[in-house]
């Protein structure tokens, strides 16, 4: 009989995608067998952020679509809805950025949580800027 496969499970915006995703969702997918990562929605990200991620939901989830280390992506429709993706998923393991830690440990009753230490030094928030600095110039 085949061992049941670890399935790791992430949520993120990706928007304007770097290399700070890019070293998360390595070391996720190392974490087992498969990835499944959630991609925030264009409206969620309005409700959260106030404004409209810069790449629309259909394109940042085919960027994560075609990654190595990716085996699934979702639409994450809700913050709260984190514990039922889980749970449809099997999740073993739930990772996010240490931006979050903390946030997510009353999971741990569903699957382990694991926090990983933010890329230094870049963020879609610091692109922005760095691209309207540049357009002013
Ligand atoms: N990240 C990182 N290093 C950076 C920037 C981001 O490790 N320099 C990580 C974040 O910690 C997060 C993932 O990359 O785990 C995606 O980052 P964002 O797109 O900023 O995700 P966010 O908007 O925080 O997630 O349920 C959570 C939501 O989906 C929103």
């Amino acid at each position: 009989m085949t061992p049941p496969k670890k399935i790791v499970l992430t949520f993120g915006t990706f928007d304007v995608f770097h290399i700070g995703h890019v070293n998360i969702l390595e070391r996720a997918r190392e974490l087992g067998d498969m990835l499944i990562v959630g991609v925030s929605s264009d409206e969620l990200n309005f409700a959260k952020k106030g404004r409209y991620p810069v790449y629309r939901q259909e394109h940042r989830i085919r960027i994560i679509n075609s990654l190595h280390c990716v085996n699934h992506v979702f639409v994450e429709e809700s913050l709260e809805l984190k514990g039922d993706y889980i749970k449809q998923y099997k999740a073993d393991v739930l990772v996010m950025g240490d931006d979050w830690k903390g946030k997510f440990d009353h999971f741990s009753n569903l699957c382990e949580v694991v926090y990983f230490p933010r890329t230094d030094d870049i963020s879609t928030s610091d692109i922005i800027q760095t691209i309207q600095n540049n357009k002013e110039l």
